[in-house]
């Protein structure tokens, strides 16, 4: 498979480079090295038509300036901290908070803003990017130095395959995620709202004042929650749901049931025929349907309006390590932390 490299811009002096996965399908993803952000993901519709489906800004300053977390691998913990507060072995942490007095995708200077390493590989069958970094111990407030890799393999059957491993040398909080945005029309100007969403889900997580989960999982069944059959985004966005109204639409964290479960989610559009199979090992996947415009920057000459896109983070459940039951997001030192989610590409 193709591997193309070009300069995508210059960061604190050093050079950004983009990275350019092509298949013999026309499936083709690009991502730098700037916080792995992956920058376009380019497949063909029903007519072979072959359009971008993510959201992103084009330049490196605006990202840089403006942080939208597009594409962007987030970490060391996605979501949001209560205040930054955590406790960990009897001990008790502050970290950097950089939203309302929470941590929000790692803080200050998370994940994403940071200048990764890569090296690719290309196979007959795939080609991958593996980045790799060193978070220094108190980045953001974290104890322990953890390594971290995540590789972006793109293979001959369209699937983009992410798979984050990680050691610390002492315990730690990991919880990372992929901030994509997908919208398979090809065209931001047209909202997500006309997709169709199925979950392998029946419960999520609710979300009380500054965006914080309450620790609570409600079951979805017959709500504006309920995608465990093919449903239309608009009949949840536009629901006058008490969870959706606050945040405008969907922010929230579905628990994902795996067992015998082929795939976890579906996302399709019809004009298009464009689909996205996502399947993960993860417990749970956050929806955000980037809820307002973003005017700060544009996308496409275009401010990124309201429902311009929606996300399928998969990660632990937010704010994990305050909430019992949300699973475990603490990495020891005799671990390895490893996840994987695959999303796979084709046109109904
Ligand atoms: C908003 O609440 C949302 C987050 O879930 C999202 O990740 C971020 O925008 C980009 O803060």
């Amino acid at each position: 498979m193709q591997i193309t490299a070009k300069t995508f811009g210059m960061f604190q002096n050093q050079e950004v480079t983009e990275y350019t996965l092509t298949n013999t399908n026309g499936v083709s993803l690009s991502a730098i090295t700037y916080g792995a952000i992956v920058t376009k993901i380019m497949t063909p519709d029903k007519n072979g038509q072959i359009a971008d489906i993510t959201l992103n800004v084009e330049s490196l300053e605006d990202m840089v300036a403006h942080r939208p977390f597009y594409g962007a691998a987030i970490g060391r913990v996605a979501g949001r901290i209560t205040d930054g507060q955590f406790e960990l072995d009897g001990q008790s942490y502050q970290l950097d908070v950089n939203e309302k007095g929470n941590q929000l995708h790692g803080g200050p200077s998370g994940l994403d803003t940071k200048l990764w390493s890569a090296e690719t590989k290309s196979e007959d069958d795939a080609a991958s990017i593996l980045f790799t970094l060193t978070s220094l111990e108190g980045e953001n407030g974290y104890p322990g130095n953890l390594e971290v890799q995540v590789e972006y393999r793109l293979t001959e059957k369209n699937e983009w395959i992410i798979q984050y491993t990680a050691k610390t040398d002492k315990p730690t909080l990991f919880n990372p995620t992929n901030h994509i945005y997908f919208n398979l029309t090809g065209d931001i100007k047209q909202p997500i709202l006309d997709h169709t969403l199925q979950l392998a889900s029946t419960k999520y997580g609710t979300l009380a004042d500054r965006n914080l989960p309450t620790g609570k999982l409600e079951d979805s069944k017959g709500t504006a929650f309920d995608f465990s059959e093919p449903k239309r985004l608009r009949e949840a966005v536009l629901s006058d749901d008490s969870q959706i109204k606050p945040a405008s639409g969907l922010d929230h964290p579905f628990v994902l049931d795996q067992k015998d479960q082929p795939v976890q989610a579906i996302l399709s559009e019809i004009n298009s025929g464009r689909r996205v199979t996502m399947t993960t090992n993860e417990e749970s996947v956050v929806i955000f349907t980037h809820n307002k415009v973003m005017d700060a920057y544009t996308i496409k000459g275009e401010p990124a309006q309201p429902y311009a896109g929606l996300t399928l983070e998969t990660q632990a459940l937010p704010d994990a390590i305050n909430h019992p039951g949300f699973g475990n997001i603490e990495l020891r030192p005799e671990e390895t932390y490893h996840s994987q989610t695959t999303y796979r590409f084709d046109t109904i």
